[in-house]
């Protein structure tokens, strides 16, 4: 049997980070004097922070230098990990922790698979970080999802096969990646939104210990 290997997103799969970015681009839409919504928030998930900049300045009609770019970037993200500071366990997503624990408990390696630079800080806020075998984040990849590049990184760290992983995902962007990567993709959300997603469930609450053992033996 082939070892099987498990990936997560971070925002929106372990945590709702989301909110926090949210605030963070909305507090800067209204420093530039233009409204930022939670609709349009919805664009910004599993994007990176570059990416989501432009988004927010088209939404805006605003032209920036690159000392502007660079500079709005470094706000935000001081802006974000104020809200970060904050975090603690009580903000993990329900039965996170059971799923870690059981993988764990079948001697399972596990990666973390996010666009976000701040992962690392993030899970050890939550106190979840001794549960990953690596972490791939922004700081590690060159290209965004869909591309599938963080997941391959993880799964080469993992010392498993790209066909033998499973992606737990939120984004639409990250399922793409998941599957482009040759992985079995897991949607975690809506199942109306994460349409290429080979298994849907709306959060871990819905994903029994069976299911998971049936990834495992697959
Ligand atoms: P940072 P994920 C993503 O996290 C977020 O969904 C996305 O909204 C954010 O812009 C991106 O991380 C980069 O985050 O600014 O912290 O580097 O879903 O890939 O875990
Ligand atoms: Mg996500």
């Amino acid at each position: 049997m082939n070892k099987t290997g498990f990936i997560f997103d971070l925002d929106g799969v372990i945590v709702d980070t989301a909110k926090y970015h949210y605030l963070a681009w909305k507090n800067l839409a209204e420093e530039l004097g233009f409204e930022f919504t939670k609709e349009q928030n919805e664009l910004f998930k599993g994007v990176s922070r570059k990416r989501c900049l432009e988004i927010l300045l088209d939404i805006g009609n605003v032209t920036a230098s690159k000392q502007d770019f660079d500079r709005w970037m470094i706000e935000k993200n001081e802006d974000y990990l104020k809200y970060i500071e904050k975090m603690d366990e009580s903000e993990i997503l329900p039965e996170v922790p059971r799923v870690l624990k059981f993988l764990k408990q079948k001697q399972v390696p596990i990666a973390l698979g996010s666009a976000s630079k701040n992962a690392r800080p993030i899970l050890e806020k939550v106190k979840l970080l001794s549960y990953f075998d690596t972490i791939v984040d922004g700081n590690n990849v060159t290209k965004a999802k869909p591309n599938p590049e963080v997941f391959l990184i993880a799964a080469r760290e993992l010392e498993v096969k790209p066909e033998n992983c499973v992606v737990f995902e939120d984004a639409v962007a990250g399922i793409q990646a998941a599957n482009n990567a040759k992985m079995k993709s897991i949607g975690i959300g809506d199942a109306k939104i994460l349409t290429k997603a080979k298994h849907n469930f709306n959060d871990f609450t819905e994903i029994s210990s069976n299911f998971l053992e049936s990834l495992i033996s697959e």
